[in-house]
């Protein structure tokens, strides 16, 4: 069974915890069995996780590079949080790795604040979701299906 990654950042932990205007009320334990019934639904092997740490992030990209490399990877999604709009360092490792990556974001970045509308990892992903609220997460797995 191939894996699929949903790898999410910084302060995302916080979800269901602050700000339910903008993020909902889910926690990303919620989240995570909405993924979890997602995969079993599509036949993918869950992995999900979430870091407050860069490093961390491009350290699990290069791990499903190497799943990628053995056969063994149906695609990332990734939620990099504030690091969406700051980091060269996840959109390197994106395209070092050659993976499938969905790109999503819970809000829609694009009626939020102008820092929010620039995207280090758009240019490496294969597509964009947000605005889906924690839904887009089973809809960016169930795409995965068609890539
Ligand atoms: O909409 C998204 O999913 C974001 O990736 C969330 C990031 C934000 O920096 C991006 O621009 C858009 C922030 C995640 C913080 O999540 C919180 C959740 C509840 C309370 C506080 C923060």
């Amino acid at each position: 069974m191939k894996k699929v990654f949903v790898l999410n950042g910084p302060n995302l932990n916080l979800l269901g915890t602050r700000e339910p205007a903008i993020y909902g009320a889910a926690t990303l334990a919620d989240v995570a069995q909405l993924c979890q019934g997602a995969c079993a639904t599509h036949g993918f092997e869950l992995v999900f996780r979430q870091s407050n740490h860069e490093g961390d992030l491009v350290d699990w990209i290069h791990e499903a590079g190497r799943l990628h490399a053995q056969g063994e990877f149906a695609g990332l999604i990734l939620n990099a949080g504030a690091y969406t709009h700051t980091s060269v360092a996840l959109h390197d490792a994106i395209k070092g790795t050659g993976i499938v990556c969905i790109e999503l974001h819970i809000s829609n970045v694009h009626a939020r604040e102008s820092f929010r509308h620039h995207s280090y990892i758009s240019l490496a992903a294969k597509a964009v979701m947000c605005g889906f609220g924690v839904k887009g997460y089973p809809l960016a797995i169930a795409a995965l299906t068609e890539m």
